[in-house]
């Protein structure tokens, strides 16, 4: 049997950027509350954090990308909502935020995580963001502490 590696949720010395949407930004301020309520959570520090806007859900893969690549960060966290019922271009802009940011990934090396809802309504936006469905900018802090410290043991220095 070899190893098995697995990343923990202490995030003691990991850098994160958070790049978030403007756009439905009563929802993505929800995000981002969950956001930094798990980064308290799991220890990261508030200095260890930067945080990027951008005006709509289909910016956030060229800004993470230029994050990525400053090499000043561990992992970059992309929140943003894009609510179907009142896109009409929903799956265009969902279809290239969700694979802009795995493209930053594969691309730099650097985990970006998706942490965008799409969800059907409003109302659906705001279970997931702290209503009865937890938060999803919680979530996606979570993974992203998760991918450094498994990348970090994947990658020894
Ligand atoms: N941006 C979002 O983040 N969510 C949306 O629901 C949305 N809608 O409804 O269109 C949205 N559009 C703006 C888009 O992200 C860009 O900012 C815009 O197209 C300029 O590139």
């Amino acid at each position: 049997m070899g190893a098995t590696y697995e990343g923990g949720l202490d995030g003691a010395g990991v850098r994160l950027a958070l790049v978030v949407s403007r756009f439905n930004e009563a929802v993505t301020t929800r995000l981002l509350a969950g956001a930094r309520e798990a980064m308290t959570q799991h220890g990261v520090s508030e200095d260890d954090v930067d945080i990027a806007w951008v005006p709509g859900a289909f910016e956030l893969p060229l800004a993470a990308r230029k994050l990525a690549e400053s090499h000043r960060y561990d992992a970059i966290v992309c929140l943003g909502a894009v609510i179907r019922g009142e896109t009409p271009h929903f799956e265009y802009v969902s279809a290239e935020v969700a694979r802009g940011v795995s493209e930053v990934s594969r691309d730099t090396g650097v985990p970006a995580v998706f942490g965008v809802i799409t969800p059907d309504t409003r109302e659906q936006a705001l279970e997931r963001t702290g209503g009865s469905r937890g938060n999803k900018g919680a979530d996606a802090v979570a993974t992203a502490i998760e991918m450094v410290n498994l990348l970090r043991q994947l990658r020894p220095d």
